[in-house]
């Protein structure tokens, strides 16, 4: 039984009831798409499966580090975080499950963590851990680093909250541990490159023999912040070297932000899924560097690319594109209702999976083979530019969703709901 049940949830009659006041005007865009696509059904069918995972951390207001301007309601512990990503999912079926962040979510009794999302009909994702922020009571400082550092007893310390979040996440049912270091240098000369490398090889190694067998880990890379001049695992490169290195269960796991200024980011990730070394993603967009935006708010041209990547390169392998990849969002903001941001970030990434479902693989083989670029273009650009929204908002309906998930969001009136529940000053605890 649940111990708290919150007053705000959206229930099947309010999702029927919007969804028949929208059917007409849907169902004449979707039967004009589906005439075009001779294989509607299928994509519809995988669409329907795909699930985006959402961090405890994006449900809240952050984003900056210069100030924080709640817009009220936001949940106040791990239950209420559980609560909204329900919300979420009840409007769009497509966000089943919860990434937690240690120790940001702070689980006391997890059986009863388990049966909340379980009510809601959500799974624990990647487990991640925090290395990167001195926690209170912790006896050593991660200034200079975490398993870098140049004191063995940082390291182990590190390692021992690498260790302990892996345990966590047994208790919850998570299969991955996501492993980000905010280690490297700010300026020449602090740091031995290949003792810091070496450092966090072996701390790494020291996790990963705790990871049970049915477990991956991701190693995030990220070019730069909070250190400027170096970051040991600072590319995809660096990542890949510590995953090969690790084993089979290790994997890179590439955020959309983490890159430096126009990197080809869909190359890094064919070439990744070619070596069977992609674990899973951070989506999220970027004008300049970690901005965590809204996915597809920027560039979403680049977000098509990419998904055209994993589609050919997942199907190559014979991949399931459901579970064989970790699919996440990474994104925090100021300005948005975060659960309103989300259901705009899960849409974005529909979309662009939908429209690289639509690429007409001979086709582009036959313009490669015969090096007609015009006519690759025009074959990535027809999928591109084709509306696809219907056959995202039919793959909804038939999950039991919303036709349009924001419109019923804001029609239910959810945050006042979530502001008489919570109160104008609840503040989500993370970043
Ligand atoms: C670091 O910028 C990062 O992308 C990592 O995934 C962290 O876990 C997350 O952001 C924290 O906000
Ligand atoms: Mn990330
Ligand atoms: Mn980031």
């Amino acid at each position: 039984p649940l111990t708290s049940r919150p007053v705000m949830h959206i229930d099947k009659h309010q999702i029927a009831q919007h969804n028949q006041r929208l059917e007409a005007s849907h169902g004449r865009r979707f039967a004009q798409l589906a005439e075009d696509l001779p294989n509607v059904e299928k994509i519809v069918q995988q669409l329907n499966d795909f699930q985006v995972a959402i961090p405890s951390w994006a449900l809240g207001t952050g984003g900056t580090r210069f100030g924080r301007f709640s817009g009220g309601g936001e949940p106040r512990n791990l239950e209420e975080k559980i609560a909204d990503i329900g919300i979420l999912h009840a409007l769009n079926r497509s966000s089943g499950s919860i990434s937690l962040h240690i120790p940001w979510d702070i689980p006391e009794d997890y059986a009863a963590i388990r049966t909340l999302a379980a009510h809601y009909g959500l799974v624990f994702d990647a487990m991640n851990s925090n290395t990167f922020q001195d926690q209170s009571g912790q006896p050593l400082s991660y200034k200079f680093g975490s398993m870098q550092h140049v004191d063995r007893a940082v390291r182990q310390q590190a390692i021992d909250h690498n260790i302990d979040v892996i345990k966590q996440g047994m208790e919850l049912g998570s299969k991955s541990l996501t492993v980000w270091l905010a280690d490297g240098s700010s300026f020449p000369g602090q740091l031995n490159f290949r003792k810091a490398f070496q450092n966090t090889l072996e701390c790494l190694r020291e996790v990963y023999e705790a990871l049970p067998d049915d477990w991956k880990m991701f190693v995030e890379y990220k070019a730069f912040e909070p250190n400027f001049y170096s970051t040991t695992v600072g590319d995809w490169g660096q990542s890949l070297l510590y995953a090969s290195k690790l084993g089979e269960k290790a994997y890179t796991l590439v955020d959309l932000g983490h890159h430096l200024p126009n990197a080809n980011i869909e190359q890094i990730v064919a070439l990744l899924l070619m070596e069977g070394k992609l674990g899973g993603f951070h989506f999220n967009d970027s004008k300049y560097g970690d901005d965590d935006l809204t996915t597809g708010s920027i560039k979403p041209y680049q977000l098509f690319l990419i998904f055209n990547e994993l589609v050919e390169g997942m199907d190559s392998r014979g991949m399931d594109h459901t579970k064989d990849l970790g699919w996440m969002i990474d994104a925090s903001h100021n300005l948005k209702d975060p659960l309103e941001d989300l259901v705009q970030s899960v849409e974005a990434i529909l979309v662009a999976y939908a429209q690289a479902l639509l690429v007409d693989r001979e086709a582009l083989i036959e313009a490669q083979a015969s090096n007609d670029v015009v006519q690759a273009q025009e074959v990535l650009q027809h999928a591109f530019r084709t509306d696809v929204r219907p056959l995202v908002a039919e793959a909804r309906k038939r999950a039991g969703a919303a036709l349009d998930p924001l419109a019923l969001f804001r029609d239910l009136d959810v945050r006042g709901k979530l502001i008489k529940e919570r109160g104008t000053k609840a503040v989500a605890t993370g970043l």
